[in-house]
C-alpha cells in the first residue's frame, strides 16, 4: 500500500528502439486507465535498454521521447512519479543483491532470452541473461503490488515473485507480492510480416511494426502491407492470425468486441477492414503525436518532470534497499 492507501502499480518500457502499437495497446493505455486507482510508477527503463548495443546519442533522444510519450498518452505527471530507471542508482544495487538469489537454470528458462541470444548469437551480453533480475528490482524496490504489462512479460514477473518469495523466507518479510496486470485485449499485439510473433520495436523490418509516432500516409503504406490469407473471411480464429491481429487492434482501439468486428464485416474483404484499422489508429494517435510533439519542444518541462519524481523515486526505492541491506549482514553507513 502506498501512503494514501491506495495499492501501488510500477512498470517500464525500454527505449531501445522507438516505441510501437505493441507497447501502447499492451502497456500504456492501461497504464492511464488505472491512474486513479492506484499509486503509479512508470519509469523509462533505459538500463534495460543497455542489454543490446545503443547509439549513445540515440538512447538520450529516445529516453525523452519515450517520456514525452507517457505524458502525451495520458499519464498525468502530477498522479504518476514518471522517472527515468538510471536516476534511481539503487535498482543496480538491488539487482546485485537479487543476482546473489536467482539461480542459472531459472534464468535459461526465459523465453525472451532464448529468443534474443538466438537472435544476436556469440557477441549475447550477460545483461541480457541477467535483464530479468534488474526488471525484479525495478518492481520489488517499491513494494509493487501490480505490474501493468503485455503477456510476454508475464514470465519475467513470476521470476519476480519467486526471487520475493524466497528473499522474505529466508529472511523475514520485505518484499510485497507482485501481480501481473494484463489487459484481456491488447495484451500481444502481432507483428504485421509474421503474425506468429509478437510486435516489437526492435524488428529488422519496419513494415513488421506500427509506431506510435509513425505519421498518417506511413500507418497506412504499412496496414495495406500487412499479411492477411487467402480465405477471405473477417473471422478472429488461430488459422488467420494476420487477419486475427488486425482485429484485435480495432477492438482494442475502438473497444468493439472482436465477435462484433465479425459481424460488422461479414461478405466484406480484408480491403474494408484494414481503411477501418487505418482509420481507428490515425484518430487515436493523431493527438498523441501532436502532444509529443509539443513537450519536446519545452525541454525544461520535461526535466523538471523527471528529476523531481526521480527524488521521490529514490526516497521510496533507498528506504526498501537500505532494508534489504540490512537483513543480508551488510554494515548501515
Ligand atoms: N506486441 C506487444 N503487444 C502487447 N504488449 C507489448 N509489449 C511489448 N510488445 C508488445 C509491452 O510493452 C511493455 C514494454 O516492453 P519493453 O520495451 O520493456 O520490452 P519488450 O516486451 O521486449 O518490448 P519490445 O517492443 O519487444 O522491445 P524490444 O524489441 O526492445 O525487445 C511491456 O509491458 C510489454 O509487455
Amino acid at each position: 500500500m502506498g501512503n494514501n492507501n491506495k495499492k501501488i502499480a510500477f512498470s517500464g518500457i525500454q527505449p531501445s528502439g522507438d516505441l510501437t502499437i505493441g507497447n501502447y495497446l499492451g502497456a500504456l493505455k492501461n497504464w492511464v486507465a488505472i491512474q486513479d486507482d492506484f499509486e503509479s510508477y512508470y519509469c523509462v527503463v533505459d538500463l534495460h535498454a543497455l542489454t543490446v548495443r545503443q547509439d549513445p546519442k540515440e538512447l538520450r533522444l529516445r529516453t525523452l521521447k519515450n517520456l514525452a510519450i507517457y505524458i502525451a498518452s495520458g499519464l498525468d505527471p502530477k498522479k504518476n512519479t514518471l522517472f527515468i530507471q538510471s536516476h534511481v542508482p539503487a535498482h543496480s544495487e538491488a539487482t546485485w543483491l537479487l543476482n546473489c538469489f536467482c539461480y542459472i537454470g531459472e534464468l535459461s528458462r526465459m523465453t525472451q532470452y532464448k529468443d534474443k541470444s538466438q537472435k544476436i548469437g556469440e557477441s549475447v551480453s550477460a545483461g541480457l541473461f541477467t535483464y530479468p533480475v534488474l526488471m525484479a528490482a525495478d518492481i520489488l524496490l517499491y513494494n509493487t503490488d501490480v505490474v501493468p504489462v503485455g503477456v510476454d512479460q508475464k514470465q519475467h514477473i513470476e521470476l519476480a515473485r519467486d526471487l520475493a518469495v524466497r528473499f522474505n523466507n529466508l529472511y523475514s518479510p520485505t518484499f510485497t507480492i507482485p501481480e501481473p496486470y494484463i489487459a484481456d485485449t491488447g495484451a500481444k499485439i502481432m507483428d504485421l510480416q509474421e503474425p506468429e510473433k509478437k510486435m516489437s520495436k526492435s524488428a529488422d523490418n519496419p513494415n513488421a511494426y506500427i509506431l506510435i509516432l509513425d505519421p498518417p500516409n506511413t500507418i497506412k503504406k504499412k496496414i495495406s502491407r500487412a499479411v492477411t490469407d487467402d480465405i477471405g473471411v473477417v473471422r478472429y480464429s488461430e488459422d488467420q492470425p494476420g487477419v486475427s491481429n488486425l482485429i484485435s487492434i480495432l477492438s482494442t482501439v475502438t473497444h468493439m468486441t472482436p465477435k462484433d468486428i465479425e459481424k460488422k464485416y461479414e461478405g466484406m474483404g480484408y480491403a474494408q477492414l484494414k481503411a477501418d484499422v487505418t482509420d481507428a489508429l490515425v484518430e487515436e494517435l493523431s493527438p498523441v503525436q501532436k502532444t509529443v510533439k509539443e513537450l519536446l519542444e519545452d525541454k525544461t518541462y520535461l526535466e523538471s518532470i523527471y528529476k523531481n519524481s526521480a527524488d521521490k523515486a529514490n526516497y521510496v526505492a533507498n528506504k526498501t534497499l537500505r532494508k534489504m541491506q540490512r537483513k543480508l549482514g551488510l554494515i548501515p553507513r
